[in-house]
């Protein structure tokens, strides 16, 4: 079945690589997140070493506008493109893509959809990028650790063990492992852990608690969880997965505790961690920095360093933000709302969604302007409604777009149509509040 596979797959790489030999002055395109900027890196490498010398910009996502204001064009879509029929109109397109493909798009494709693999968990752009042009393997898996395709399966799981380039490790997979330990375990948002979170006070007697020694003796610095000894790792791993589980949130559980993924030292990169890298590409699309996040993945000093200086401020736009917040919440039927609108980043309010659903036990909505448009974040808790399904049909109803998770969706839509989408959703969730209410 594997070679079966793996047959399909280089006659579609070939394919499309000839199609790319073909092109004179070909404009990559790619995704904002790390999945797309890491394989926008590898492409750019593949075609370069082809000879040409390749345009590439970051794109927030790729429309049949976008399309027909290219046609023009020779364009390589990284990571984006695959619902996009206006492409088939385009003087020469080629896609590396995960995400599904639009009935009737007529343009060569490398993408896991087209071998029966599940684009959302067995293989991400980048590994396809790998899969294609075979470079830089320590890029390979970033994009897939940014899409939360964790642990490794279908073709990920491939590019893992025949790569040679990563060492997997069991532990904890959140990130800032590498951090003060007060400081990693105070900040971990996704998942929100209730009492921890934000919370120096509270972590401090927990680590006493439990007899971790985390200063160090000699020069009284705090250490990291990555520097303290295994016993001590395992005492608060096992206290996560306590307080996850108190709360009964058992998928978090997995999300928690798993496979590490690092990059073998051999590698000259920023960060070993696949997550650690990913998160860092993740907030330079997020503000829009894509010099940046493309030199981090190409290595250049500069960019990590001023990568590493907007990690921290994300950090602290996400502590204002939780702040603002606060005072924005309203008590509407049978969820919380905050409108975020001019207030909090709308790449921002997803995560502020996520710490109040935890610490209110609520479903909550919130919007946030994206330019024109206005960002929708829902996050709900177990058995309420389904949640991506939700926003994937009001996204459509309301000529946005929307989709996600059971718990954690979104979608976007224009300003005027808030008050009727916001109206649906309440509808719906009036309905299942009543259903699992005791009264
Ligand atoms: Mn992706």
């Amino acid at each position: 079945m594997r070679e079966e596979l793996l047959k399909k797959i280089s006659a579609d790489a070939k394919r499309v690589k000839q199609a790319i030999e073909e092109m004179k002055e070909p404009l990559i395109i790619h995704h904002y997140d790390a999945d797309g900027i890491s394989a926008g890196v590898i492409v750019e490498e593949g075609v370069k070493a082809m000879g040409k010398n390749p345009r590439i910009k970051m794109y927030e996502g790729f429309s049949d506008e976008d399309a027909e204001k290219l046609k023009d064009e020779e364009l390589i879509l990284v990571d984006l493109g695959s619902h996009s029929i206006a492409l088939n109109d385009v003087k020469k397109a080629v896609i590396i893509d995960h995400h599904q493909i639009k009935e009737g798009l007529e343009v060569p494709s490398v993408n896991p959809w087209l071998y029966g693999l599940d684009g959302t968990k067995e293989a991400s752009s980048s590994t396809m990028a790998w899969m294609v042009f075979n470079i830089r393997e320590e890029l390979a898996l970033v994009g897939a650790a940014g899409d939360i395709q964790t642990p490794f399966t279908g073709i990920n799981r491939y590019v893992l063990e025949e790569s040679g380039a990563y060492d997997i490790k069991r532990d904890l997979t959140l990130y800032g492992r590498t951090k003060p330990i007060t400081q990693f375990l105070m900040s971990i948002y996704e998942p929100y852990i209730k009492g921890l979170t934000q919370n120096a006070g509270e972590v401090r007697r927990l680590l006493k608690r439990l007899g971790v020694k985390f200063k160090d003796e000699m020069t009284k610095k705090e250490k990291s969880y990555a520097q303290l000894n295994d016993d001590e790792k395992l005492l608060i791993r096992s206290e996560l997965v306590k307080i996850l589980a108190y709360v009964d949130d058992l998928d978090e559980i997995e999300a928690v505790v798993g496979e590490v993924y690092l990059i073998k030292d051999k590698y000259k990169v920023p960060k070993r961690d696949l997550r650690e890298f990913a998160t860092l590409l993740n907030a330079c699309g997020r503000y829009n920095l894509e010099d940046v996040g493309r030199g981090i993945a190409r290595g250049e000093a500069a960019a990590v360093k001023r990568g590493e200086k907007l990690l921290e401020q994300h950090s602290a736009n996400i502590r204002r933000a939780l702040t603002i917040s606060r005072a924005l919440i309203e008590e509407r039927e049978g969820y919380l709302f905050v409108d975020g609108r001019g207030r909090i980043d709308p790449s921002i309010i997803g995560i502020v969604c996520s710490a109040l659903q935890r610490t209110e036990g609520l479903p909550v909505i919130g919007i946030a302007k994206r330019r024109d448009m206005v960002k929708i974040s829902m996050r709900i808790g177990d058995g309420e409604v389904n949640a991506g399904k939700l926003m994937a049909k009001l996204g459509e109803k309301y000529k946005g777009d929307g989709g996600g998770h059971v718990k954690a969706a979104g979608a976007e839509i224009k300003d005027e149509y808030v008050d009727a989408f916001l109206k649906d959703v309440e509808a719906v969730l009036k309905k299942s509040f009543i259903k699992v209410s005791p009264l």
